[in-house]
C-alpha cells in the first residue's frame, strides 16, 4: 500500500483514458471524514461488461494518502476488516461494495474535506485500463 507516491507518478506518466468500456462504477458514494477522523469509506457497484475477469491492481485519489478495498467479516461475533490486496470482478458479473461488506477505505486526507468538495478516484485495472472517477463528498448524517 506504500507504493501510493510511485502508482501516483505512473499515472502522470501514462496516457490516462477517462472510463474505459469495460468496468464501470455505479452510483459512487465517497463519505466525509467526520470531524477530527482521519478514516472514512466509500460504496459502489463495480460492473465488468467483458467477458474477461479484471482485477483492481491500484486503486489511489490525491485526496487520501492511502485507498485500500476492505471486507468486513465476523470472527467471533466481532465484525473486522480485512484488506482485499486485489479486488476481482469476474466477467459480466457485479462486485458491490456496501455497508457492512466489501468498502472502499481512505485513509488520512491530504487537507481537510468538506461535505460536497469533489474527491477524486483513480482506478488502474489489470487490462491497463485507468480510470478516473470525481464525486463529492457526501455526509453522513
Ligand atoms: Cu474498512
Amino acid at each position: 500500500m506504500r507504493l501510493f507516491l510511485l502508482t501516483s507518478l505512473l499515472f502522470f506518466l501514462a496516457a490516462c483514458e477517462k472510463n474505459g468500456g469495460s468496468i464501470s462504477l455505479n452510483n459512487l458514494e465517497i463519505y466525509a471524514p467526520l470531524p477530527g477522523n482521519t478514516v472514512t469509506s466509500g460504496y459502489t457497484k463495480i460492473t465488468n461488461h467483458t467477458d474477461v475477469t479484471i482485477s483492481i491492481d491500484s486503486i489511489t485519489s490525491p485526496d487520501f494518502e492511502t485507498v485500500e478495498i476492505h471486507e468486513t467479516i465476523i470472527v467471533n461475533g466481532i465484525a473486522r476488516m480485512i484488506e482485499i490486496e486485489q479486488l476481482t470482478i469476474p466477467a459480466n458479473n457485479d462486485v458491490v461494495l456496501k455497508r457492512g461488506g466489501k468498502h472502499f477505505m481512505f485513509f488520512d486526507p491530504t487537507e481537510n474535506i468538506n461535505i460536497g468538495q469533489n474527491i477524486k478516484l483513480d482506478i488502474k485495472l489489470s487490462n491497463n485500463e485507468n480510470l478516473k472517477f470525481e464525486v463529492p463528498a457526501k455526509s453522513r448524517f
